[in-house]
């Protein structure tokens, strides 16, 4: 879309807004399900980079306790309580500026990310920088997706970050296609934006080719110590906009109501659930900050009626282990397909 188009959207009544957006929902998803993923961080802070909202940049002086790159092992324990409580994408982040094939580090990734890929979920890494080759062997190694965010307009992007460019974001998401890995990309509102840079970021978006097959919508968590610390929230209804947007402008992705759910009431959820929202991090952690518990998640959702996405069969491995405990749904039905017993399911 273009700029202007989104101007004119974005400057709809409200209520012409959402509607609108629902319209474009409901084409596109018509079952409405959400879609719960979970994070982890598998290498946490001293990252060399500079991003003003960050609590990994080795830059600021914030409370962040640091970590090497996980175990393989812990890794794994990890996403199977993912998946063992609904979790069909599995995210992991590295606080890096990026990654290079052949070193050590990045072979480990690979290892884990080969292990990971046997459990049957959409498998999401979000690394840095990426070269051609590097998105290769992600992939063969069973990457789904990549998270690369563009955070926001280009022009406002240099306020943000200046160790890096948005061309050089703009060149690993090229990486990243040409692997045929699927692009989750998206942004963060608070960041002193105005509202054209939020709309250009979706111009930006929703020209890709093709379009991503994501796009995260993340509110900033300021974290005490960076340089954006103490920016004021964002309007709730601004951002029930930019979800609209968002919907509208990149109809064919999941837009994920990502960072910043702890300081949203149930109610603006449910807002930006209907505007197009359809899914959601779970589970009590993002990468280092807060989010919602996952029994309070669980409970909206219920309260909601919306029902939770199941996993994809086709991205479990010839051996997957159906001895696992199967994915309790939000629902309480089981979308298992093999036999199941009450006490096995749900
Ligand atoms: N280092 C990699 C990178 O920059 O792409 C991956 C990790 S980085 C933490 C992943 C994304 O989290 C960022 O692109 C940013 O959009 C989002 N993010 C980081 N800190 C945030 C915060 N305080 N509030 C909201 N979103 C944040
Ligand atoms: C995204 O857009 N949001 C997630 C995921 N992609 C990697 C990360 C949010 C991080 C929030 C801040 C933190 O936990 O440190
Ligand atoms: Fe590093 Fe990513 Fe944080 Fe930027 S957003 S400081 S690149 S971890």
């Amino acid at each position: 879309m273009t700029l202007a188009e989104l101007q004119a959207l974005h400057a709809l009544p409200f209520f012409d807004l959402i509607k609108r957006a629902r319209e474009v929902h409901e084409e596109f998803w018509p079952d409405g399900k959400i879609q719960l993923c979970t994070l982890l961080s598998i290498k946490t802070g001293g990252c060399s980079e500079d991003c003003a909202y960050c609590a990994q940049s080795a830059r600021y002086k914030t409370e962040l306790e640091s970590h090497v790159l996980l175990e393989r092992e812990e890794v794994m324990r990890h996403a199977r309580a993912a998946r063992e409580s609904g979790s069909t994408r599995f995210c992991m982040g590295a606080a890096w500026k990026g990654v290079r094939g052949g070193t050590p580090r990045f072979e480990q990734v690979l290892d884990i990310v080969r292990d990971v890929s046997t459990l049957g979920m959409e498998v999401c890494v979000t690394l840095g920088e990426l070269g051609p080759d590097e998105a290769i062997q992600l992939r063969d190694a069973g990457v789904t997706a990549y998270n690369h965010n563009l955070d926001t307009s280009p022009e406002h992007y240099p306020n943000i970050v200046t160790s890096h460019t948005y061309e050089d974001r703009l060149r690993t998401i090229r990486n990243v296609q040409g692997a045929g890995i699927s692009v989750c990309c998206g942004g963060i509102l608070g960041l002193g934006e105005t509202i054209t840079d939020r709309l250009r970021l979706l111009e930006v978006i929703s020209n890709f080719n093709p379009q991503p097959e994501s796009v995260p919508i993340n509110s900033l968590m300021p974290m005490p110590g960076t340089p954006l610390a103490e920016n004021p929230q964002v309007d709730p209804f601004d951002l029930v906009r930019m979800i609209a947007c968002a919907r509208i402008s990149v109809p064919g992705a999941k837009v994920r109501l990502s960072a910043g759910r702890t300081r949203l009431s149930d109610e603006v959820q449910a807002l930006c659930f209907y505007a197009g929202a359809n899914s959601i991090f779970y589970g009590e952690k993002l990468l280092t900050a807060e989010n919602p518990e996952s029994e309070k998640d669980r409970a909206l959702l219920a309260k909601l009626g919306l029902k939770t996405l199941e996993p994809d069969r086709s991205l479990e491995a010839p051996d997957f282990d159906h001895s696992l405990p199967a994915s309790p749904s939000l629902d309480g039905h089981c979308h298992e397909t093999h036999a199941c017993t009450p006490a096995g399911c749900g």
